[in-house]
């Protein structure tokens, strides 16, 4: 009901979601017939399904390359969150899960639903590594090992300060950029991007998951851990979960636009890494994330809900900016758009508001050096604004034949 109700407020949804209902058909389709294979593509479309549709359009060498690299983080992830393995048994398998994935027979049960059966059957995944290149394996092993000793660093460390909150961001996400530009280089397609680029591509994807998903995780049972760090939320609460009680609500949404602005940072990096991509496929790849981490920054900005509820970008708009995204005039678009939205609401008492305005416009000026932003009007936002005004155009048709044939049956009658 919910998404029958989003279509009608936003008509121009359904075409780009029916294009991706039959793209994600087509691709659950195309599953490869080897059972080791088949295993990993069905288990990537379970966890995570834009992303499985974006890395279906990669050549086939390198799709299979990310595809055992997004399992075996996705594998590494699941130890690390599982709260229920002692610390003496959890660090030595992070430790060494770098070497677990050259062995066929190692698997460890834990993580529930479907990281469950993927830690399960790990076997698979470990046969689907060996198939690789070598280029491919050395990447994928170089950044399991240094992942894996800093998830088990920050086991028993908590986010104090910025810095560690960048020092953990790098370990989990950052050094997923570091190693997609290693396979992306592996291919032959790419030239070898310098390391603090690859790193703002995780740090700003990462970040955003951090602020969307503080409700989620404050609430998780048995509790998990927090990754906000002490040196913001301190100056607006004592706790960190007194940022969901309502008697806080406006320190609480000035502690998340201190994170947002934070997270703001990381842009210019992404668009330079973006800018210098060659291969279509990849560029895509890259750039549909990173749309909607701005997009999402810019719901989040200022907005309390992100401690009462979800917080996300309409499917609809994700299935737009998954058909929309095609070159760099449209990331600058989505960028220069996304910032717009954002900074309306930038309010002059918020105590960070010449920061994040200051942040906001470097974006814009970035987009704007480009030299595409006149070329083209928005696809997104723009078509927003004409789709509404079409959709009250409608309304009143609807409203005038109502009208008409009520009168003429009361003439009738
Ligand atoms: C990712 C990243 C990712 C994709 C493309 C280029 C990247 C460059 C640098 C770093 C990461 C890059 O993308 C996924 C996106 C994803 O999984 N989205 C979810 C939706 C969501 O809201 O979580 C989906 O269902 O599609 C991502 O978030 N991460 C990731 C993990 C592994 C790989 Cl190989 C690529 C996770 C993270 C922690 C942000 C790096």
């Amino acid at each position: 009901m919910g998404s029958l109700a989003a279509v009608l407020r936003h008509p121009d949804d359904l075409y780009p979601l029916l294009k991706l209902k039959m793209a994600s058909r087509q691709a659950e389709k195309q599953i490869p017939p080897e059972p080791h294979w088949a295993f990993c593509y069905s288990m990537l479309h379970k966890v995570s399904r834009s992303f499985a549709l974006v890395i279906q359009q990669l050549g086939t060498d390198l799709r299979n390359a990310v595809c055992i690299f997004y399992l075996v983080l996705r594998a590494l992830d699941t130890v690390e969150d599982d709260t229920s393995i002692p610390t003496d048994v959890k660090v030595p398998i992070l430790i060494a899960f770098h070497r677990h994935v050259y062995d066929r027979e190692w698997h460890f049960s834990c993580g529930t639903k479907e990281y469950k059966v993927l830690m399960d059957q790990f076997h698979h995944v470990s046969t689907a590594f060996l198939e690789l290149g070598k280029g491919y394996q050395d990447a994928i092993e170089d950044i399991t090992k240094r992942m894996g000793a800093g998830m088990a660093k920050f086991i028993c460390k908590e986010v104090e300060s910025i810095d560690d909150y960048d020092e953990y961001c790098y370990y989990v996400a950052g050094l997923v950029g570091l190693g997609l530009s290693k396979l992306f280089y592996a291919s032959g397609t790419e030239d070898l991007a310098p390391d603090s680029l690859s790193n703002s591509m995780g740090l700003f994807l990462q970040k955003t998951n951090i602020i969307r998903d503080y409700l989620e995780d404050i609430n998780e049972i048995p509790k998990c851990r927090m990754f906000w760090p002490r040196e913001i939320w301190s100056k607006y609460v004592n706790k960190l979960e007194d940022l969901k009680y309502e008697e806080n609500s406006d320190k609480a949404v000035q502690c998340l636009n201190d994170m947002v602005t934070n997270a703001l940072m990381h842009v210019e990096d992404c668009l330079k890494y973006m800018s210098a991509l060659r291969d279509n496929a990849i560029f895509r790849f890259c750039a549909i994330p990173q749309i909607m981490a701005i997009g999402t920054l810019a719901l989040c900005y200022n907005n309390i809900e992100v401690f009462r509820g979800v917080v996300k970008m309409r499917r609809g708009l994700t299935a737009k900016v998954i058909d929309r995204t095609n070159n760099m005039t449209d990331v600058y678009l989505a960028f220069y758009d996304f910032s717009n939205i954002l900074k309306p609401k930038i309010n002059k008492n918020d105590p960070n508001a010449t920061k994040t305005l200051s942040r906001v416009e470097a974006i814009q000026k970035a987009c704007m050096d480009s030299g595409v932003l006149n070329k083209r009007k928005s696809y997104i936002i723009q078509s927003e604004l004409r789709y509404s005004s079409t959709m009250i155009v409608i309304f009143f048709i609807i409203l005038a034949i109502i009208f008409s044939y009520l009168s003429s049956t009361r003439a009738s009658k």
